[in-house]
């Protein structure tokens, strides 16, 4: 359309950081290399009949080894961050204790690539790559133990990469994991499930108190010295009332406190919100005084990952228990695509990804209401192509205007939310690369560089490439604004 490509780096904030994501397992490879030891997710990719395309992310895109041509990639698009998530057990094969060197210095050499190009490393402690060891031995994070192994975890890193790193997040999408994990965790053979029912906010209990030790470390021991910030990162999605009735706004308004009030409130005010409480009881955790006091403030930025939004309707008797049914369940609502046939947004590859940019608008306008206009980074948004076979030929998917399409629009409402006074920092493109995405194995690709996953893992630009290019070629406002 008209609007698109008219996007320039001057329409952003000065210093407004664009960059890319990626996670360790879904781009790494190099599984058994370098002295990595297994996680949670090998275990689980190696079960029979689990990821829907049989494949693992034993390879992934084999970044461990191409890292240098990828921070090229990212060189010559202008990006001036790359968010990418650290392997604990690459740091930790046992996930404590014995520390493997050639682990820490396989980020050693990929951070100061970042640097030599003048990008922005930007590391996250935990994307779902759980040491097996501690599964294994102590049921992983349904143990309260837990939160002091990953507070060493988390110094080691401080320490190791704090003088070169100044942005980290703890934990990418505790509320996502906490409803996902457990199919993870219970599946592999050492999996302790326990209650289904309590166990998502007991495993996001011992989360956000993992957080809050790491950020209560990093404040006492580096962050001084090494001047850098520390978040975390949610994920949330939007819910509109598919009604006008109250019931409807209500089960929108719930199914909105299960992606953010439970853990923001915690972070901000040191309790979990009413709204949660009253519905869930004993089953939600408290904070004793003194862990009240160590969460509350416990940020300096939060990352927000948003795909897409879809209409939420009251239903009282929760809908069927499910894969990711325990949230729909607690929070008595529905979650649909579409109001009278009418889908809320195009559909994207994956079945759970319409495209709706004025959600974005929608939840950046929640958190500047909600919570006093913390400091937002979007490190995530992004949208994929269906293959489901592996077999659709890279020539179909390399054009991929749709995905011009999409970002133009999301950053769009980036911008209306920035000028309604939202305190807006960067924005992060989901993903650099195709990659391994989880239970969909490589049948769904988000990558601005198709990968060609059986040849020799060739990373071919799409058109968004070209795109993303042009926009940040213009020279960075930042530089004219040095204070
Ligand atoms: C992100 O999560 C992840 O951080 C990233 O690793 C991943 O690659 C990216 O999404 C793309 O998926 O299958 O219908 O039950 C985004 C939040 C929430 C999106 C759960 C997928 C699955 C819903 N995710 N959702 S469904």
């Amino acid at each position: 359309g008209e609007r698109r490509g008219s996007l320039r780096r001057s329409d952003f904030p000065p210093g407004f950081v664009f960059g890319s994501s990626t996670s360790a397992y879904q781009v790494e490879g190099a599984a058994t290399e370098g002295g990595r030891g297994p996680s949670v997710w090998d275990t689980h990719s190696h079960l029979p009949g689990t990821i829907v395309d049989n494949t693992t992310g034993d390879h992934a895109c084999d970044q461990y080894h191409r890292y240098l041509e990828d921070v090229d990639l990212m060189a010559d698009i202008g990006m001036d961050a790359y968010r990418f998530s650290i392997s604990w057990p690459r740091i930790f094969p046992d996930g404590r204790g014995r520390v493997n060197r050639e682990g820490v210095e396989y980020y050693n050499r990929l951070i100061d690539a970042l640097l030599a190009r003048g990008i922005q490393p930007w590391v996250v402690l935990y994307h779902w790559d759980l040491p097996q060891a501690l599964q294994d031995s102590l049921g992983g994070w349904m143990n309260r133990e837990i939160v002091s192994i990953f507070g060493e975890y988390a110094e080691l890193c401080f320490a190791e990469f704090g003088d070169r790193v100044k942005h980290w997040g703890t934990f990418n999408e505790i509320h996502h994991i906490t409803f996902s994990y457990p199919n993870v965790g219970c599946r592999s053979p050492s999996g302790v499930c326990g209650d289904v029912h309590r166990q998502p906010y007991v495993i996001g209990h011992h989360m956000l108190l993992s957080h809050s030790k790491a950020v209560e470390i990093y404040r006492a021991k580096f962050q001084n010295r090494q001047r850098g910030s520390i978040g975390i990162i949610l994920d949330a999605q939007w819910y509109e009332p598919i009604s006008d009735l109250q019931e409807d706004i209500n089960a929108a308004e719930r199914l909105m406190a299960f992606q953010i009030q439970w853990l923001m409130d915690p972070l901000v005010y040191g309790h979990y919100p009413a709204i949660m409480r009253n519905d869930l009881h004993d089953r939600l955790p408290t904070f004793s005084e003194d862990e009240a006091k160590a969460m509350k403030g416990s940020f300096d930025f939060i990352g927000l990952n948003h795909y897409t939004s879809h209409y939420a309707k009251n239903d009282p008797d929760g809908p069927e228990f499910s894969k990711f049914g325990v949230e729909l369940h607690d929070a008595r609502a529905a979650s649909i695509y579409a109001k009278n046939g009418v889908p809320i947004g195009p559909q994207a590859g994956s079945p759970w990804l319409q495209i709706v940019p004025w959600g974005m608008g929608k939840v950046l306008e929640r958190f500047k209401v909600m919570y006093n206009n913390p400091l937002i980074y979007i490190t995530e948004n992004g949208v994929d192509e269906s293959d489901d076979q592996g077999e659709v030929p890279a020539e179909n998917i390399l054009q991929d205007n749709f995905r011009i399409q999409y970002h133009h629009d999301y950053l769009g409402y980036v911008i209306g939310s920035m000028r309604n006074g939202s305190n807006v920092g960067g924005y992060f493109a989901w993903s650099l690369l195709d990659n391994f995405e989880w239970q969909d194995g490589f049948s769904k690709r988000f990558g601005l560089f198709y990968v060609d996953f059986k040849n020799g893992f060739t990373r071919i630009p799409k058109s968004s490439v070209a795109w993303f290019k042009k926009l940040l070629r213009h020279p960075k406002r930042s530089n004219h604004f040095v204070s």
